[in-house]
């Protein structure tokens, strides 16, 4: 620890005041350190060799099973790498949270943020069921994709006109307590506040049908990235709330 200590203050120091720097990671994994408006955002270990990116083209279940969990109430089928996935009750991915398995888990910082993309459509959906359920740590918000429209929410909400029976790219990226949504590279929603730390919920990232209303959606592919260059995010560093240490869900 002491010795993590030396070596993030002499970061600290070599980078000074720059708005934002980022130490090559080992490549055998390791500690990273970080540089966010002149803060040093703590030590984040790199097992993946300083991997921050994961995207699953949704050729097959057992592409999805490496590093998804399956909790499967209606049906999941895949076809010429497109995965329907829904029905009348929830179909859950779930990211793994076992050791090894998960980049999201071993990489999520929400100073630093995130950004979830995919391609996809609605095929029906009664609103609250397809969708994607994304803890980083410190909070959880939902967003929905619905029938003429998609949003974000849990308790808050905020949804945009988009026609979603269309395959659309999606970018979800958020930080702290920013969110927005961007529909085939158009920002169509953005928020900011302390109603979006207020959602609790389990500690996962999950995308299908939530369970929350009969829906089915066809899914092209899924990336995230835990190391975004987002532009305008929020808050700065400084004024951000300490990671708070969440348990992900256990495996089953
Ligand atoms: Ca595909």
């Amino acid at each position: 620890m002491a010795m993590t200590r030396i070596a993030t203050v002499l970061l600290a120091l070599s980078f000074g005041c720059a708005a934002r720097a980022q130490v090559d990671p080992p490549p055998q994994g390791g500690v990273l350190v970080e540089v966010v408006g002149g803060e040093v955002v703590e030590t984040v270990e790199t097992p993946r060799g300083g991997a921050y990116q994961a995207r699953w083209e949704m050729d097959s279940a057992a592409e999805l099973s490496q590093s998804w969990w399956h909790w499967s109430g209606a049906s999941s089928t895949f076809e010429q790498g497109i995965a329907t996935i829904g029905g009348r009750s929830y179909e859950e991915w779930m990211q793994r949270t076992d050791k090894n398995q998960s980049l999201w888990w071993e990489t999520i910082d929400p100073r630093i943020g995130f950004r979830i993309q995919t391609r996809m459509r609605v095929v029906q959906a009664d609103c609250g069921g397809v969708g994607m359920w994304i803890h980083d740590g410190t909070r959880m918000v939902k967003v929905f994709f619905c029938e003429g429209e998609v949003g974000v929410g849990y308790p808050f909400r905020h949804m945009a006109d988009v026609d979603t029976s269309q395959f659309r790219t999606y970018t979800i990226e958020g930080r702290a307590d920013w969110i927005r949504i961007l529909v085939d590279g158009e920002v169509v929603l953005e928020h900011r506040g302390p109603d979006t730390l207020s959602g609790a919920g389990t500690a996962t990232l999950t995308f299908g049908n939530l369970g929350g209303a009969a829906g089915v959606g066809q899914w092209d592919w899924l990336s995230y990235d835990t190391r975004p260059e987002l532009v305008d995010p929020g808050q700065s560093p400084q004024q951000l709330p300490s990671v708070v240490q969440v348990d992900p869900l256990p495996r089953f």
